[in-house]
């Protein structure tokens, strides 16, 4: 592969604008990205585990558990998605739910282990008027000791600036694939939308949850595209999930050509080498896997996963289950961060957690 990231301290003393080419060059080209992908497996996997094991303790996986706080009769049309009013799912539609309902869940979560809450909302964008029984939910979710983090749809600037005011610590948005596949999911917005509410919600301090969905009938090339842009922001996200496809009978991807189990585990290692500090979630399409591959998928380094029996509309493999998988692999639970929202550098990131990576799990696991 060639070496993208050179030493640009080297370059401190340089005109200012060979620094800026130089950094330009510092990105991940899709192509080197491509380039991991080719690499043997084992390989692949060896450089992973280098990575991981630099930044993170290799046996602590994160927890968090997801809520739909309004589900279905979403009005944009992405074509992976059961809640999309276009396709026909015989999901029925709901309201958003009640502040003190979703606390009640969250601290069904908090007991069962998880240190994180995601709440997530079939919209293409919350309404003003729906953002403050969601504070209040950040906020009482927080009060519990739990993260917190929300994924609402687009979002203008004095929305995310309302949610960082709140304490919101993280704010998921998904590219879901690579920009040149994202015209055969998506029609109803575009992929600078989708980059331009991530800009806000970084500018608003919160941290980023970022990632996408692979299995969709993509090709490697596209989903070395999608992994290039998520490495190349900047900061590249804190959290990075990677879901592979459910396929949700009703929607246009049902009957897609699943992926190749290996080339998803190859996904996570290649997301893990090119953000080597970010948090990253083995999502959605686990209950498909076997013990086996997950397990491929965290020595590839991932390192957090949805964890409850539910995802948003379909089902996560049983808590228990997940429970005694851990345990089998000795792998523990990782405690709560508890990132303040102004504090997302990566060094920072790194330091709270080497700092809380060795101060035990959520009892369950261990
Ligand atoms: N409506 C908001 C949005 O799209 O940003 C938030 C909720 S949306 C359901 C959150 C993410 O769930 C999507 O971006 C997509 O990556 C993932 N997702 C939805 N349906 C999925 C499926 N069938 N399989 C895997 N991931 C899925
Ligand atoms: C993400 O990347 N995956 C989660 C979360 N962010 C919101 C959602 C997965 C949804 C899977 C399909 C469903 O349950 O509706
Ligand atoms: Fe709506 Fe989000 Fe589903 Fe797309 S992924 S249809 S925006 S709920």
């Amino acid at each position: 592969m060639t070496q993208t990231h050179i030493d640009l301290t080297a370059l401190k003393q340089t005109a200012p604008s060979a620094q800026a080419a130089a950094e330009a060059n510092a990105r991940w080209r899709v192509a080197d990205v491509a380039a991991l992908y080719e690499l043997p497996f084992n390989d692949l996997m060896f450089r992973a585990q280098q990575v991981h094991r630099e930044h993170f303790d290799a046996n602590a996986v994160q927890l968090s558990t997801l809520l739909s706080i309004k589900t279905g009769g979403c009005e944009e049309d992405c074509a992976y998605c059961p809640q999309s009013s276009h396709h026909d799912t015989e999901l029925e539609a709901g309201k958003l739910m009640e502040v003190g309902a979703v606390l009640d869940a969250a601290r069904a979560a908090k007991a069962n282990g998880a240190t994180r809450f995601c709440m997530g909302a079939a919209w293409r964008n919350p309404k003003d008027r729906h953002l403050e029984p969601i504070k209040d939910m950040i906020r009482g979710v927080k009060a519990m000791g739990l993260e917190t983090c929300v994924t609402l749809g687009m979002l203008e600037d004095h929305q995310a600036k309302a949610l960082a005011e709140a304490g919101l610590d993280y704010y998921n948005h998904n590219l879901d694939t690579s920009p040149e596949f994202y015209g055969k999911i998506i029609s109803t917005r575009t992929y600078d939308d989708r980059l331009e509410t991530l800009e806000r919600v970084r500018d608003a301090g919160i941290n980023v949850c970022c990632g996408g969905i692979v299995g969709m009938g993509e090709s490697r090339r596209e989903r070395a595209g999608l992994i290039a842009q998520l490495a190349n922001m900047e900061p590249y996200p804190e959290s990075v999930p990677i879901n592979n496809l459910v396929q949700v009978s009703g929607t246009p991807l049902e009957g897609t050509e699943p992926i190749d189990p290996f080339e998803f585990v190859r996904t996570i290692a290649v997301a893990r080498i090119t953000m080597p500090k970010a948090m990253v979630r083995l999502s959605a399409g686990r209950e498909q896997m076997d013990d086996a591959l997950q397990a491929l998928c965290f020595m590839a380094g991932a390192n957090s996963i949805f964890y409850g029996d539910q995802l948003l509309t379909t089902s996560n493999p049983q808590a228990e289950a997940d429970r005694k998988l851990l345990q089998r692999l000795g792998i523990s639970a990782q405690a709560a961060q508890h990132l303040p929202a102004d504090d997302h550098a990566h060094h920072a990131h790194h330091e709270h957690h080497e700092h809380h990576a060795h101060h035990g799990g959520c009892g369950h696991c261990e």
